[in-house]
């Protein structure tokens, strides 16, 4: 069975989507440890309530961010991870990080890349008046958010929507696509490959598999 690390940095309701998807079958591996960059981080908790290896490296302990990036890598390597999974981590990986675990490493981003990388997107969209928004999972590469996408979810934008109201109608979403996307990878359905993402050996488009 495959092995999976995670990555978290907050309340880690997507951690819990996949933790449900490994218990129920449907995601065919095991969750072998998580990790955060904070300690109170409720996803750890998550973790320990599910028999999970639960890990905080604190920052502050490291001189700089490579080093706790390589502090970080050489943890999550003690699992042996056929993937790790960023879910909700807040913390730029460096370079060296990404390509360690390179074609091994996916990220679930909460707009319609590539549209509104980096922070604050939800916000972005209602403030453009967008008609739409969404999550998207891709590969992590150097680029932040960057990378070949995957599988995205689309939610619509209503007029009178709150910042607050739209996380949680995307992170309906999120629940729902992440665990899909950690299935194929763990039934080696998915590759990167020269910087293209394929599923079953045929490339995906710019918008990763569109699923209706
Ligand atoms: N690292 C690389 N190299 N590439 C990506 O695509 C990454 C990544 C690390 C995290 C998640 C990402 C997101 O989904 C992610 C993708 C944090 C920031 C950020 O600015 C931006 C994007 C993402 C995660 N972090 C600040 C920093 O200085 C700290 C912000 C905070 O602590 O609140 O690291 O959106
Ligand atoms: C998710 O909505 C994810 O898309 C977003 O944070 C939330 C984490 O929720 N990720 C980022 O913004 C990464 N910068 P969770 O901790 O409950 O899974």
């Amino acid at each position: 069975m495959k092995r999976i690390v995670v990555l978290v940095s907050g309340e880690g309701s997507n951690l819990q989507a996949l933790i449900d998807a490994c218990q129920q079958g449907r995601i065919n591996a095991k969750i072998s440890a998580v990790f955060s960059n904070k300690a109170a981080a409720y996803g750890l908790e998550r973790a320990r309530l599910a028999d999970i290896p639960a890990h905080a490296l604190d920052v502050k302990a490291y001189e700089d961010r490579t080093a706790f990036d390589v502090a970080l890598a050489d943890a999550i390597e003690t699992f042996q991870p056929d993937l790790v999974v960023l879910a909700g981590y807040m913390r730029i990986l460096s370079a060296e990080f990404v390509q360690r675990f390179a074609g091994r490493m996916i990220n679930i981003h909460p707009s319609l890349l590539p549209k509104y990388p980096g922070l604050h997107t939800h916000r972005q969209a209602i403030e453009n008046q967008d008609a739409e928004h969404g999550t998207s999972v891709h590969f992590v590469t150097e680029q932040l958010d960057g990378g070949p996408v995957i599988l995205q979810a689309k939610v619509p934008v209503f007029a009178e929507d709150t910042e607050e109201e739209l996380v949680a109608r995307v992170q309906t979403q999120e629940h729902n696509i992440y665990p899909l996307v950690v299935s194929w990878f763990a039934d080696g359905r998915l590759a990167l490959q020269n910087g293209q993402a394929f599923l079953d050996n045929n490339p995906l488009s710019v918008q990763g598999y569109a699923e209706d």
